[in-house]
């Protein structure tokens, strides 16, 4: 018999924060800015300090609690849910494209390399479930097919997991890198995930339940589409009239990124959604 492990918030907040920390990044940040940054960080922070005269105890279960969320491997979902959302907002003001969303913590690159009209790796206890085929076109702002863009997908599973972040998982289970058609068409066959659930075991689940907040976001598929020259895409689409969308936890849902799929002839979903790529 093999014993299969669940997944914990533990391992799966290590395992984001491990895979971040093997990419080193640079930001061009100048002294100045960075000082002025800074400074009103912690202007803002003196102003409610004062305003609610936070405690000693209080400062000290601040102190434990971040040092648990980096102990747990949480800082990357701590700040993808509560941070992330306002940096894509300001990033992608001037873009006429398709809209983006957070990129959030459980992006792999590399994903198999998929035709344009393929099926996600997943297991049959996936396939048991209804299938959903996402399809559409990637353009250009005027609408020229992109042919050769690349989308890779990933999302979680019917129980919110996601590979590579729970251990039972296999590797690359509803993860993939599709390379669209001639025309950039693509027709990608997968399942619909569920809602994703903040672990209620670790620092940030712990802290959400503390303040009386909830720790879903609704379900959702991430995108990153590519195409040479092209702005890429960062984004998530999500359900139509599903739980928590009026209420994501990360604020990441947009008007714009709604699916509503419809049942076809042979019980399977079916929806068209087409990625418009500004120029870089
Ligand atoms: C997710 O699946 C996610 O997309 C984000 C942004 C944060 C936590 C889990
Ligand atoms: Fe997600």
């Amino acid at each position: 018999m093999t014993t299969i492990e669940s997944p914990t918030a533990v391992g799966s907040g290590n395992a984001a924060t491990n895979k971040f920390k093997g990419a080193r990044f640079t930001a061009d940040t100048s002294p100045e800015r960075l000082s002025a940054i800074a400074t009103e960080a912690l202007a803002g922070l003196s102003a409610l300090i004062h305003k609610y005269a936070v405690t000693y105890p209080e400062y000290r279960v601040l102190k434990q609690w971040l040092i648990d969320v980096g102990e747990g491997g949480e800082w990357p979902l701590l700040l993808d849910v509560f941070v992330e959302h306002e940096i894509e907002e300001v990033n992608s003001r001037n873009f006429q494209g398709t809209k983006g969303s957070i990129e959030g913590p459980y992006y792999v690159p590399g994903a198999p390399e998929l035709p344009a009209q393929c099926t996600l790796p997943m297991r049959d206890e996936d396939r048991a479930h209804t299938a959903l085929i996402l399809r559409g076109q990637v353009t250009d702002l005027d609408g020229t097919g992109l042919g050769g863009a690349v989308i890779e997908l990933w999302h979680a599973d019917d129980e919110g997991y996601y590979s590579q972040f729970a251990p039972h998982l296999p590797e690359w289970n509803l993860r993939g890198t599709i390379v669209t058609d001639a025309e950039g068409r693509y027709e990608i066959t997968t399942i619909e995930p569920a809602p994703y659930q903040i672990p209620t075991d670790g620092p940030t689940g712990q802290f959400i339940e503390s303040a009386g907040w909830h720790p879903w976001r609704p379900a959702h598929l991430h995108l990153r589409v590519t195409s040479p020259d092209k702005q890429p895409i960062i984004t998530q689409l999500y359900f139509a009239g599903g739980d928590w969308i009026d209420d994501d936890v990360a604020s990441a849902t947009k008007p714009e990124l709604l699916l509503d799929p419809q049942l076809d002839d042979t019980g399977r979903k079916v929806v068209t959604y087409d990625f418009a790529l500004d120029p870089a």
